[in-house]
């Protein structure tokens, strides 16, 4: 057993699951030990000059498990990582499964908090990041994680400074002759991370038997084959950019993922014209940037086939210029790393492609719409979405609090969606419940940002709120109560400048993305019956205050 402890599916379920030839009792190395044997040859990834075959892939991710295994790593450990889009995210995700370590990939954006929360969390023997990022660019990031976690065992960089461990070093190592082993295909093989809705950013264990099911059956609806070109210009390690079908699906299929540092339009349009892309994914915000950039430059997109759009509402607007501008088809995905995942499907009439996000991708997905007590709602009426299937988890890691909120007694899974389903199954999504904000993709949970707002000195009360933003669909405003006393009022606002906000939350060592937009400061803040701030009466003080100002 892998000693990863989590929430299973209950027995009938899993049941069903594997009868119905959901979950294959298969590890996800099981994807690349096929194209090994089938499609050797195939380009897997292509990384800047990089060109990595199916063969290689498997090589070095089988060499790099082998030197893991021999300084200690092994079935039931965990690691952090933290790799940018370069071809070793790929090869150290692989390496890790080989052995049965399951990772937790941080996104490149985060910083000291995150990362020490997911350690905290984990407790890894293991963390690999990069010398390209701050963290990792010396050896003092890696030390005090020794101190938070007296587990850790090994901190290996790609791109190592002096002194430490250069994770490519471990790739070139030859000789090992261990057998290796995945952990059992019901266990867990790597952790997602939750868009967070909480103080601390929680973790998904996902098992191999959930997720493999989710990688097979996305890359069937986006019909993927070896002559798929998938361009991941978002975080790789992202639920989106790896198992809908993601890095993973285009795998499984034998195509090419083509790695793009960022989605930056005029650095994508090149690579796609370079690499023939038949397929992207991208956030609503990048394909504004995209619809923009692209008169004039039509023909650099000319082999884009499909172009996925998730992660944030996608104005119906917006996605009607896709086909014309961009000239491809459009497919809205609407997924969370906890599990369900919908798609429009390839040959869905026009309208509903515009118009919805999609309907589960699988037969076995449970989806329930109900009022705030709890009872279903019928079809077309707004309502919660809740759900349960053969890909959503049944619990955050070591959440038990959490967990009791969020899941009820017949498992079900409140993603604190709200969403509107037709009676063809097909879902819009209208809006929140979940106390987060969506920007441009990137989720910020209200309250990790607003504890930290508290820990300020002269701050009484911290409320974040989204407000609208034309590119990024929402951003941030962070509503502050000033706390009274030590000076005048005009040193207490002094203190209270954003600039100064914001370098204080930097030197917290939160994510750039999370640091408010706006600051307002009030005099008090709106309440619920209850006592709690009321954020609903608080969005629409700061949108009265935005409108006076415009
Ligand atoms: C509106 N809101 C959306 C959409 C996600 C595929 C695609 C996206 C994600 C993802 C993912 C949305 N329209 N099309 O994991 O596999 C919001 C919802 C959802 C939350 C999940 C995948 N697509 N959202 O975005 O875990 O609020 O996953 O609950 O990051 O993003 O966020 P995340």
């Amino acid at each position: 057993m892998s000693g990863i402890d989590f929430t299973r599916w209950p027995e009938d379920a899993a049941r069903r699951y594997r009868e119905a030839g959901c979950w294959l009792g298969l590890p996800m190395t099981d994807i690349l030990a096929r194209q090994c044997r089938d499609n050797g040859d195939g380009i897997a990834i292509a990384c800047g000059e990089r060109q990595v075959t199916y063969r290689e892939l498997d090589a070095r991710s089988t060499r790099l498990a082998h030197a893991l295994a021999l300084r200690g790593l092994a079935r039931g450990d965990t690691a952090l990582v933290q790799l940018p889009n370069v071809a070793e995210f790929h090869i150290v995700f692989f390496a890790l499964l080989k052995i049965g370590v399951a990772p937790v990939n941080a996104l490149f954006s985060h910083q000291r908090l995150e990362l020490t929360a997911y350690a905290r969390q984990l407790q890894p023997r293991l963390v690999i990041g990069a010398g390209v990022h701050p963290l990792f660019a010396d050896g003092a990031f890696a030390a005090t994680l020794h101190a938070e976690v007296p587990g850790l065992a090994h901190v290996l960089v790609l791109g190592a400074p002096a002194g430490a461990t250069e994770l490519a070093d471990l790739l070139m190592e030859e000789g090992g002759t261990a057998v290796l082993a995945p952990s059992p295909a019901s266990e867990v093989a790597f952790f997602q991370l939750s868009g967070g809705s909480t103080g601390t950013p929680k973790l998904i264990p996902r098992t191999h038997d959930d997720y493999y099911y989710s990688v097979r059956r996305s890359a069937e609806i986006c019909r993927l084959d070896t002559t798929t070109r998938f361009l991941c210009a978002l975080p790789a390690g992202h639920n989106f950019l790896l198992s809908s079908p993601g890095a993973l699906g285009v795998f499984h299929a034998g195509g090419t993922v083509v790695l793009a540092p960022s989605p930056e339009p005029l650095g994508c349009f090149a690579l796609i014209e370079r690499h023939g892309v038949t397929m992207a994914a991208l956030v609503p915000s990048a394909v504004a940037l995209w619809l923009q950039a692209a008169p004039g430059r039509r023909a650099q997109l000319a082999s884009v086939r499909l172009l996925q759009v998730g992660g944030a509402s996608f104005a119906e607007a917006l996605a009607r210029r896709v086909p014309e501008e961009l000239g491809c088809a459009l497919q809205q995905v609407f997924g969370m790393a906890e599990g369900l995942v919908n798609y429009t499907r390839l040959d869905d009439p026009e309208d509903k492609v515009y118009t919805t996000q999609g309907r589960p991708m699988s037969p076995f997905d449970e989806v329930r719409v109900v009022d705030l007590d709890g009872q279903d709602v019928p079809d077309g009426a707004e309502g919660l979405l809740l759900t349960r299937g053969p890909y959503t988890f049944r619990g955050y890691y070591r959440a038990p609090e959490h967990n009791a909120q969020v899941f009820d007694t017949e498992g079900y899974y409140a993603t604190g969606d709200l969403v509107r389903r037709g009676v063809d199954g097909y879902l819009t999504v209208v809006g929140r419940v979940k106390d987060q904000i969506n920007r441009g993709g990137e989720k910020i949970a209200a309250e990790e940002v607003e504890n930290l707002l508290l820990r300020h000195p002269r701050v009484l009360q911290a409320a974040l709120v989204s407000v609208p933003h034309p590119l990024l669909g929402e951003m941030s405003c962070a509503c502050i109560v000033a706390r009274p006393g030590g000076g005048t009022a005009a040193d207490v606002t002094d203190a209270l400048r954003p600039p100064l906000l914001r370098k204080y939350l930097r030197e917290q060592g939160v994510a750039e993305f999370k640091l408010p937009d706006r600051f307002r400061m009030l005099d008090t803040l709106p309440l619920t019956a209850v006592g709690k701030t009321d954020k609903v009466a608080l969005r629409a003080v700061v949108a009265g205050l935005e409108t006076n100002q415009a």
